[in-house]
């Protein structure tokens, strides 16, 4: 009945898709192949359609600037779901509803959805291609902008169809915009569903189902869908982890190469992090890239762990970067790049909020009106984004597609804290690390909900995108750390330290290298460091300062220093967060706080090693 591509062997595939054709009724079903000419022939379409304005040949080649609803610009949280069949299993921090009654709903809300719109059948693989950590998933969706965006994103095309073989196992993502066009409508710029939106997980039979919006993690279903909520389910089974974590390589001037894997909140710069350029002063020293936001991580033949960076681009915040903050992004940017909600300049390149000094005299702003620096609002939206290849990074990892992985030595956690919260230390051991991981928190910053400057913990940046009871995903980690013979190192970071005037104390950006570095030599057995209540700290001689001139010992102890008192309170925070999870929190966490709480107690003159940090 459907046109199927000739190495499509995989029979479940051909009825699963007739079958989703005839409920959501699309006027055609088109298989997508992943080539050039098909990515070029859909964004001419998206350029007619009026979603896709082409962006300048000259500055900006092969680009789009896409401009959304006003009300589809970011993921949507409370309409975010994992239907396990135990409500249990999905834990407080997870919206649930019954799978039967969730699919009973959907199937009323899918029928018909995608008329007057073509179904596109999307193949991707997350990860390389055949690699043995990566996984197949095929999105069916009716938005040709989330097909351009999933060829930047991941593996996407006809070649998948030959992975998976006549049986291979595949993640079916059910997606549509919410919006069926009635015969002779007009359609809009971007369709989306303004009163339903549904994202929707069955981790027990690994499907998606997304309804109504068009944005981002919404839409592009293998990143935050597959990759992490859906990934962190198969993770728990089968004992690996799938994590919100970038991926850098350090090459010291040497030649020897250290892998790390950090997580980080919302609006800590993690991309920056990934993308780091060393100091002048760390003359030989090279950051490369292998991800900037999800790593799959598996126990290899040798114990080691080896990561893969599921993603083949980059879906990154607009607003912020620029050739000071992240030169790196910038380049990766600069052709074959979607942007959306970003604002256009007179010549038809893109512009946002940080990415020059000053601002151009005029623009027409993300909801296409026309902006002028004193219009009092902003040119682009908060969460506006970029979508690039990963391989226009200039500092792109040589075995970033290694399907082998690469080996992680150290995993670092940080979070945005204006204080109580050291730059940085190492845990005393794997346990202790999972317990920094699981109370990590961050300050709100402005537009985000709530009260600015609160503390919203985020254990392992993973509290939007846990498939399951976080409870037991703590589990997860320390039984995961119990089978590894020499599990990596792990540590907490925090750039955002201020003084008392509110400035911040932390030069950031480029010089985390110093921070960077000591990590990788600790985690490598080497760099020095002391033993405080926290964890293990570097003093001040431990870090390598050449080349920042004016950077005193004394700034440095502010930025180290630990309030008995602030800890106190701070781990009474810890306890609020435990207590919504008791019933499946890990007696573990619960004895290591009190042991941090009782080491907490020591005098800081006992605090022998380092009288200076106290
Ligand atoms: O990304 C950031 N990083 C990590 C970089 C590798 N940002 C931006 C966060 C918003 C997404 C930072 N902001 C960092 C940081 O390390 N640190 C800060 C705080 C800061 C802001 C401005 C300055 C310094 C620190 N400016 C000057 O000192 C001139
Ligand atoms: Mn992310």
């Amino acid at each position: 009945m459907l046109n199927y591509p000739s190495n499509l062997k995989h029979e479940r595939i051909r009825t699963w898709v007739e079958e989703m054709a005839a409920l959501c009724k699309p006027d055609a079903v088109y298989w997508c192949d992943g080539s050039q000419a098909e990515y070029d022939e859909m964004c001419s379409r998206l350029v007619k359609s009026g979603t896709f304005i082409r962006l300048n040949e000259e500055k900006r080649p092969n680009s789009f600037l896409a401009l959304s609803d006003p009300s589809d610009v970011a993921r949507v949280e409370d309409r975010t779901f994992i239907c396990s069949v135990r409500k249990q299993d999905a834990g407080p921090t997870n919206n649930w509803l019954d799978p039967k009654e969730m699919k009973a709903r959907l199937n009323q809300l899918f029928d018909g959805c995608m008329r007057g719109r073509t179904m596109y059948v999307i193949p991707f693989s997350m990860g390389p291609l055949g690699s043995y950590i990566a996984h197949i998933g095929v999105e069916l969706s009716d938005s040709p902008y989330v097909v351009a965006n999933m060829r930047i994103m991941t593996r996407m095309g006809a070649k998948v169809w030959d992975v998976l073989g006549a049986d291979g196992e595949f993640v079916p993502c059910m997606h549509s915009v919410g919006a069926p066009l009635a015969p002779g409508q007009q359609d809009v710029s971007w369709p989306c569903n303004k009163d339903q939106k549904y994202i929707v997980h069955f981790p027990e039979e690994r499907a998606i189902w997304s309804f109504g919006s068009g944005y981002g993690g919404n839409a592009l279903l293998g990143k935050k869908c597959l990759a992490l909520r859906i990934a962190s389910t198969m993770a728990r089974d089968e004992g690996w982890l799938a994590e919100h974590m970038l991926i850098l390589g350090v090459e010291a001037p040497n030649g020897e190469k250290t892998y790390v894997a950090a997580a980080f909140p919302s609006a800590c710069g993690k991309t920056n992090f990934a993308m780091l350029i060393p100091p002048k002063a760390f003359d030989g020293w090279k950051i490369t890239t292998v991800g900037d936001d999800i790593a799959w991580i598996k126990p290899g033949p040798d114990g080691q762990l080896y990561a893969i960076n599921p993603e083949a681009g980059y879906f990154g915040v607009a607003p912020g970067t620029s050739d000071k903050t992240n030169p790196n992004a910038m380049a990766s940017i600069t052709a074959n790049t979607i942007f959306t909600n970003v604002a256009r300049t007179p010549d038809n390149d893109v512009w946002w909020e940080g990415m020059t000094k000053a601002p151009p005299p005029e623009l027409i702003d993300w909801q296409g009106k026309p902006w002028t620096p004193d219009s009092g609002r902003k040119s682009s939206h908060p969460n506006a984004r970029f979508t690039a290849p990963a391989y226009q990074n200039p500092v792109i990892d040589a075995d970033w597609e290694n399907p082998e992985g690469v080996p992680i030595k150290a995993f670092i956690f940080g979070g945005r804290r204006s204080n109580v919260v050291p730059l940085v230390m190492q845990a005393f051991n794997w346990n202790y690390g999972v317990y920094m991981a699981a109370t990590m928190g961050s300050e709100t910053t402005a537009a985000a909900v709530g009260q600015v400057g609160q503390v919203r913990r985020d254990p392992f940046a993973m509290l939007p995108f846990c498939g399951y009871h976080m409870g037991d995903y703590f589990n997860h980690w320390l039984q995961f750390g119990r089978t590894i013979p020499n599990p990596p190192r792990i540590f907490g970071v925090n750039w955002f330290r201020t003084d008392k005037n509110g400035k911040f104390l932390w030069p950031g950006f480029g010089e985390n290298m110093r921070i960077l570095k000591w990590i990788v030599e600790r985690a490598n057995g080497r760099a020095v460091s002391v033993e405080s209540p926290l964890g293990w700290m570097p003093r001040y001689e431990d870090l390598d300062w050449h080349g920042l001139d004016g950077f005193s010992r004394e700034q440095f102890l502010e930025l180290m220093s630990v309030d008995r008192e602030q800890w106190k309170q701070e781990m009474l925070e810890h306890d609020e967060l435990f207590i919504k999870l008791y019933d499946r929190l890990p007696k573990e966490l619960i004895f290591i706080r009190e042991l941090i709480l009782s080491a907490l107690w020591r005098s800081p003159e006992q605090w022998a090693l380092a009288p200076e940090i106290v």
